[in-house]
């Protein structure tokens, strides 16, 4: 209701102050019998609120559920986030994402789920969503760009992620061409672009983010190579934070490279990157290549060079990094 809405609003402006019941009362226009009602009502949502005696109230936790309203509470981005397609349980986020683009949907929107049952990566793989405790999610971006400048947005939506974890965590991550975002070696977030295109223009591009935020373990499969914000800080993190985090940094980069191009954001990609100066192994669908990484190019293709001296173009792979 809009008299949540604002009630909420006033708890968030007001942070740690106590706000009295005469005071909101006022400002929403209600009787204080109403009022408590209303704070009742947010308590059963998983709201804490605190009642002192002569202070009034203030809001303690909120509740770590990924939905709309949570998102959009204090979301400080002016476009992306503000359609929100939030669901208890998918098959994949993407697959949806992917429906609602071809229906026409505006760019920032964005599909988000507790839970993921058929959860995918790359050359499809499997991505494991279990239920609560990560950030499964899809967001549409509608950019004017030629095709084969479509992978220099992986490597944004990487910048976005490191920058991200490290304002929530204060750990700097390692980002490992293309997609893999690293904490001590494991893989912490994943992501999957996915294109939309006429022969020579995108139409959208659908990018699948996730994050492996409050899991204590996993499975034994994925055990040795995953990790999770929780793991690597022993904290645990309001998720829906995250999101709005992430999706102002996304927003600010994405306009960034709208208007300045790539650059700037190949600049940030290269102060996180991992791969960059070593030995690695990059299997793609067409055999693995053996080299040293040189670098990115202005297209975010990945430069190997092999023994022989040939320099190589890679446009997808899996890479492997050698110890040294
Ligand atoms: P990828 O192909 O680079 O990585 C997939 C591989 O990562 C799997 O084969 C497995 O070894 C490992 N893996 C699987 N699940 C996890 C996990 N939770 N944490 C760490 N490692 C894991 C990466 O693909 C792209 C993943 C994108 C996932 C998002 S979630 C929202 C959206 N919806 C959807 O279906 N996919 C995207």
């Amino acid at each position: 209701s809009e008299t949540r809405k604002q009630l909420l609003k006033l708890f968030t402006e007001a942070g740690e102050t106590f706000l009295s019941g005469q005071k909101i009362s006022e400002q929403l226009g209600c009787s204080r019998t109403a009022i408590w009602k209303h704070i009742e009502d947010l308590r059963k949502e998983g709201f804490e609120v605190e009642a002192v005696r002569k202070l009034g109230y203030r809001l303690k936790k909120m509740p770590d559920k990924l939905n709309a309203n949570e998102l959009q509470l204090g979301l400080k981005t002016k476009r992306f986030g503000w359609s929100v397609y939030d669901q208890e349980s998918v098959p994949s986020t993407q697959q949806l994402a992917h429906q609602l683009a071809h229906e026409g949907a505006e760019e920032g929107t964005v599909v988000i789920a507790e839970e993921q049952t058929a959860g995918r990566g790359r050359l499809n793989r499997s991505w494991h969503s279990p239920k609560g405790t990560g950030i499964w999610m899809s967001i549409i971006l509608r950019p004017s760009i030629p095709l084969q400048q479509a992978p220099q947005l992986t490597l944004l939506v990487a910048v976005a992620v490191a920058q991200t974890i490290q304002e929530i965590t204060n750990i700097v991550p390692d980002i490992k061409w293309p997609n893999d975002i690293l904490i001590n070696g494991k893989k912490v977030v994943g992501i999957l672009t996915e294109l939309q295109a006429d022969p020579d223009q995108v139409r959208a591009v659908i990018v699948g983010i996730g994050m492996n935020v409050n899991q204590k373990q996993f499975p034994n499969d994925i055990a040795p190579i995953a990790t999770s914000l929780a793991i690597e800080t022993g904290r645990t993190f309001h998720r829906p934070k995250i999101v709005q985090t992430l999706l102002q940094k996304l927003e600010q980069l994405y306009e960034q490279y709208l208007q300045h191009g790539f650059l700037p954001i190949k600049l940030l990609w290269e102060g996180y990157s991992v791969t960059i100066g070593q030995q690695i192994v990059a299997r793609t669908l067409n055999g693995a290549i053996r080299g040293v990484a040189l670098g990115i190019t202005d297209s975010g293709t990945l430069k190997v060079q092999t023994e022989d001296g040939a320099v190589h173009y890679i446009y997808s792979a899996d890479i492997e990094i050698k110890k040294q």
